[in-house]
């Protein structure tokens, strides 16, 4: 039989020796030739219309078992490693995670090159290599540290190219080269093209921090995924990444439209039927001038003329936009001097595209030039690109009702909403095996092409059976995770406990500080003699933006009270506070098959949809949230018996912001409550544990501030989560809410969202 040797095949010509005897080391690199060699014949080159996906991350994890199981062959793989005495878990452990993304909005990107894989759709991603990634968090003395995360080995999946490409700014010039990894689908393989510099040089940054020369932009370009923006140097080299980002992958998509146009006899003039470009939030916004300029510049395939007008057109055919939040401060707008400096080939163009808005609209509000001469960048995707979306419901609502309402008026055909999926693959069949075969033995194995069958499942409602079952995967999961965090951490769970997880990016919106409130509360209520019947650990998993010096404070309260509970001997065999170091992709695919209860606590109206919420449900977690972003669909789906939700609606903290009304000092004096949860950050067991001054001026925040509005929700937090533990002792009635989840988690894989993409506005 063909399968069972294949690895062996390889090893023999490799290393001219069988499977057995090979190191791990060697398997991991006999692995890798086995997926090039089965993926080499799904690439599929085709004259037709196709899509970039340009973003400044791909939060792509691990790539091993998910190309293994894209290419259908984890199974057989698997068994054949088995048969020669290896495991497949161990050779994962030696690939490193690419660190090619913050969060959500990278892992979209990922799960989205994922589904056009496998949907069989011709589409790419383009992006940069950034060669010392976001950064890796390490904890020192209960607050974190930033060192930098180098990822490229020498068994990387990177693949080099001979595409280079001189990219010129204002003051200097650069040579790009562009790296792959192939995206394999059951159906095809694509590419993600990651833009490097041929002069990066990681030994300028200093010793083992994230400190480099910011203006040394030939050799610093593609460090590092968002270096620190709180100086002007910071700021400049983050459009200079930008510009760099856009222009390789201009040239790129118009190199690869010329060839089709020779095959084809198109010209540039029908480029929209040959690409299109999805902007991934504002930061490829640059796509659209540089086009433009290309275009104008050089003109047509034949060389003759493309005027302004016509290129404007081409360009505004081709390109659709991606919002992912509504925070003010995450909208991007870059003084036009720094763009003078960096990129002055630009500015005409934009100051163009400017001219002309203001010709048609009064309404200075949708000018892409403000009066402070700040550019507007998600003014230009709006104004000329063909399509906006949101990622959730409730966001493209909030988008099209308030925050983008003037542009809706003017445009209202170009907004859609595309609610976020995710990969099942991944986080499902590779992150949690266990519950993805036991699904097959109940409604077979057609789930896995159609995610929508998952409902059949709820014909098991109510067997007792299958509850046992669920419960004891989940159960093994716990245990699972308790082994790897002690192996990799040092940290001891106890698997008999409640798991309540909230991992996501350290932000005041998405409030674990009001999470840190609530373990306050519990600790108090231990204290005064009200043991729960079961334990609770409460999980955090999150890094902050390394000048967000809020987010820190939060991540040493956190720590704090990890300490100060564990110290505790009343209460710490009840309640255990942990912060995983480094939170990746890694880590949530251990995370997220263990967790009993998912945390989706940010303000209503601030979340644009959130994608781990569909993580936890998929695997059997019941979200505690609000309603907001994607919650709001899950609670739909559900239904309310099997979803915890509290807290003000999106319109009510919408109506706060706008009167100006919210007084988080009125509610922390008149409420005792609240004022016993937040004066324990400043109380003497704290201060004496952790740091004074980072411990005060988060209080002050808190009681002074709190923007986010955490004492808003806090007792409705408290009385709903008290309520989720106390349900969990109801085994059985828990295992329907476990398993009503897992059978309407379907609506939520990426495959959908891409066939909604490519329907309503690629046309592929
Ligand atoms: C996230 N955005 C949204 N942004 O917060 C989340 N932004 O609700 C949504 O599910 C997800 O996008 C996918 O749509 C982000 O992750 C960033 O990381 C970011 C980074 C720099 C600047 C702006």
């Amino acid at each position: 039989m063909e399968g069972n040797d294949m690895l062996n095949t390889i090893c023999l010509e490799e290393y001219g020796k069988d499977l057995h005897l090979c190191s791990n080391e060697e398997c991991f690199h006999a692995l890798m030739k086995l997926v090039a060699q089965k993926g080499r014949d799904r690439i599929v080159k085709d004259n037709g219309r196709k899509v970039y996906y340009i973003s400044a991350e791909f939060l792509i994890g691990k790539l091993l078992s998910n190309n293994l199981i894209n290419l259908g062959i984890y199974d057989e793989v698997k068994e054949e490693l088995t048969q020669a005495g290896k495991n497949l878990s161990d050779i994962e452990e030696l690939e490193v995670e690419p660190s090619l993304g913050n969060g959500g909005l990278g892992r979209l990107a990922a799960c989205f090159l994922d589904s056009i894989a496998n949907l069989g759709l011709n589409g790419d991603g383009i992006g940069l290599n950034y060669h010392l990634g976001l950064f890796k968090q390490v904890f020192e003395n209960g607050k974190q540290k930033e060192v930098p995360n180098p990822w490229i080995g020498k068994d990387s999946w990177l693949v080099p190219t001979d595409v280079t490409y001189t990219i010129n700014f204002g003051e200097i010039s650069v040579v790009s080269r562009m790296y792959d990894i192939n995206v394999y689908g059951e159906k095809r393989t694509n590419k993600l093209h990651l833009f490097d510099v041929e002069t990066v040089d990681e030994s300028i940054v200093k010793g083992d921090s994230i400190d480099f020369d910011k203006s040394d932009i030939a050799k610093n370009l593609t460090l590092f995924l968002y270096p620190d923006d709180s100086d002007e140097q910071g700021r400049l080299l983050r459009i200079y990444q930008q510009y760099f980002m856009v222009s390789n992958g201009a040239r790129l998509i118009l190199d690869e439209c010329r060839d089709k146009c020779i095959n084809t006899g198109k010209t540039f003039k029908n480029l929209s039927d040959l690409a299109v470009i999805q902007i991934n939030d504002t930061h490829p916004t640059m796509v659209i001038p540089e086009l433009i300029r290309l275009l104008t510049e050089n003109g047509d395939i034949d060389g003759s003329p493309i005027t302004m007008d016509e290129a404007i057109d081409i360009v505004s055919k081709s390109c659709a936009y991606t919002n992912h939040t509504i925070l003010a401060e995450a909208l991007e707008k870059w003084p036009v001097d720094y763009l003078n400096r960096v990129v002055p080939q630009l500015m005409p163009i934009i100051k163009e595209l400017d001219r002309r808005v203001r010709k048609k609209y009064t309404d200075k509000s949708v000018y892409i030039i403000d009066d402070n001469n700040l550019v507007h960048m998600a003014h230009i995707d709006i104004h000329y690109g063909m399509s906006v979306n949101g990622v959730a419901k409730l966001h493209t609502e909030i988008l099209e009702n308030t925050e983008l309402n003037n542009f809706y008026r003017i445009y209202p055909e170009k907004f859609n909403n595309k609610t976020n999926g995710i990969t099942f693959r991944r986080w499902l069949i590779h992150c949690n095996n266990g519950l993805a075969k036991y699904i097959e033995t109940l409604i077979g194995s057609e789930y896995r092409h159609d995610a929508e069958k998952l409902k059949d499942l709820l014909k098991f409602a109510g067997d007792k059976n299958v509850y046992d079952n669920l419960l004891e995967i989940k159960t093994d999961n716990k245990r699972n995770l308790a082994e790897y965090l002690k192996q990799t951490q040092g940290i001891e769970i106890n698997p008999q406990s409640i798991y309540d997880i909230q991992i996501k990016r350290l932000h005041e919106y998405k409030r674990q500080q009001m999470n840190a409130l609530y373990i306050i509360y519990k600790y108090f209520d231990i204290k005064a003699g009200n043991i729960p019947k079961t334990p609770v650990t409460v999980i955090f998993g999150a890094k902050a933006a390394p000048a967000y010096t809020i987010a820190k404070d939060i991540i040493h309260l956190i720590l704090t009270l990890s300490k100060v509970i564990e110290a505790d001997k009343d209460v710490s065999p009840y309640l255990k506070v942990v912060l995983v170091q480094n939170y990746n992709v890694t880590l949530a695919e251990k995370l997220i098959p263990a967790c009993d209860i998912s945390e989706q606590i940010s303000l209503a109206s601030k979340e644009a949809s959130g994608t781990g919420n569909m993580k936890f449900m998929l695997n059997g977690a019941v979200t505690l949230g609000t309603m907001d972003g994607a919650n709001v669909e899950i609670a739909e789906l559900v239904g309310k018996d099997n979803i915890y939700t509290f807290g003000a609606t999106s319109d009510e903290v919408i109506a706060h912001y706008e009167k100006c009304d919210y007084n988080a000092k009125k509610l922390y004096e008149t409420d005792a409550l609240i004022k016993k949860c937040v004066d324990f950050i400043i109380s003497d067991a704290m201060l004496q544990a952790g740091d004074s001054h980072s411990l005060n001026r988060l209080y002050n925040e808190i009681v002074g501030k709190d923007w986010f509005m955490a004492l808003l929700d806090l007792r409705s937090y408290i009385e709903t989560k008290e309520k989720a533990l106390a349900d969990y002792d109801d085994r059985y009635a828990w295992a329907e809410k476990m398993l009503v989840n897992i059978a309407n988690a379907g609506f939520f894989s990426s495959d959908r969202t891409i066939r909604q993409y490519n329907e309503d506005i690629w046309h592929l």
